[in-house]
């Protein structure tokens, strides 16, 4: 039987790849067939990436690069060619988010998370696409977020770095798409990751965190998404089956998105 979603030879890169939701993507790619490229920003994250991916099954290679400097990324993409090959798969992965109430925000808490959250898809993407054009064909997924689509409070920079990345998957589609490049986007709803813990963190008295709840009772699945909800949705998206398409940004969100609540 032929499977179009087997990623064997292909090379996949997946910023912030050591940990959380970007090592549920590399495992995924990596199950899938792909050999797994991940940076992160410390050794410390890089041995405890490789271990993870070990202990996955997974073969992986980890750069420890700030994905905010040409400079760095221009040389881990120019390395990862060299020792590993020409990438087919980028995964822009890598985020930050503070949250903070807009009056209080300080003009730098904005600027990095705009730096690490947009401007870096963009540095990582220009630095791998000539490589994909090379070879005729590539995968770009850029990680947007249900801010791509809606606020909420204390949320100014994430949900405006999402909705400017929501746009730069549309650009390189638009851009790269005559060249065999698809680029589109997973927008996780809330999924059950340090970055959102202290949403989810129980009160004193035991009882569940009021945005825990809410969550609870605003996604029709009634429960949060688990980085492994991410595994099919990038694998779809990296492989042969979703080469006809391109710009569209896939919410893996429980169905949050849909509902307006009882
Ligand atoms: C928040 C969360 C969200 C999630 C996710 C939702 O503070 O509301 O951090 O932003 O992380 O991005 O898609």
């Amino acid at each position: 039987m032929i499977n179009i979603f087997d990623l064997s030879g292909k090379v996949a890169l997946v910023t912030g790849g050591a940990r959380s939701i970007g090592l549920a993507l590399g495992i995924g790619l990596g199950q899938a067939g792909a050999t797994v490229c991940f940076n992160c920003t410390s050794e410390r994250s890089l041995e405890e990436g490789l271990k993870a991916y070990e202990t996955a099954g997974v073969k992986a290679h980890g750069y420890v690069c700030n994905v905010t400097e040409e400079a760095a990324v221009q040389g881990m993409v120019a390395r990862i060619r060299a020792e590993v090959g020409v990438i087919d798969i980028l995964v822009n992965n890598a985020g930050i988010n503070k949250r903070i109430p807009m009056t209080e925000m300080e003009v730098e808490d904005f600027t990095q998370v705009i730096h690490v959250d947009l401007i870096a898809p963009f540095i990582v993407s220009k630095a791998v696409i000539p490589g994909m054009l090379e070879k005729g064909h590539g995968k770009i997924i850029n990680i947007c977020s249900m801010m791509s689509e809606v606020g909420r409070g204390t949320l100014a920079a994430y949900s405006s770095a999402k909705g400017g990345i929501k746009m730069l998957t549309r650009n390189i589609c638009s851009e790269f798409g005559g060249a065999n490049i698809q680029c589109n986007g997973i927008g996780p709803g809330y999924i059950a990751t340090d970055l959102t813990a202290p949403l989810r963190e129980p009160q004193p008295d035991g009882a569940l965190h009021p945005f825990d709840q809410f969550i609870r009772e605003r996604t029709p699945a009634g429960r949060w998404g688990d980085p492994k909800d991410l595994m099919g949705p990038v694998i779809f998206l990296a492989s042969e089956a979703s080469d006809y398409v391109n710009g569209h940004v896939l919410y893996v969100d429980g169905g949050i998105l849909a509902y307006l609540g009882k």
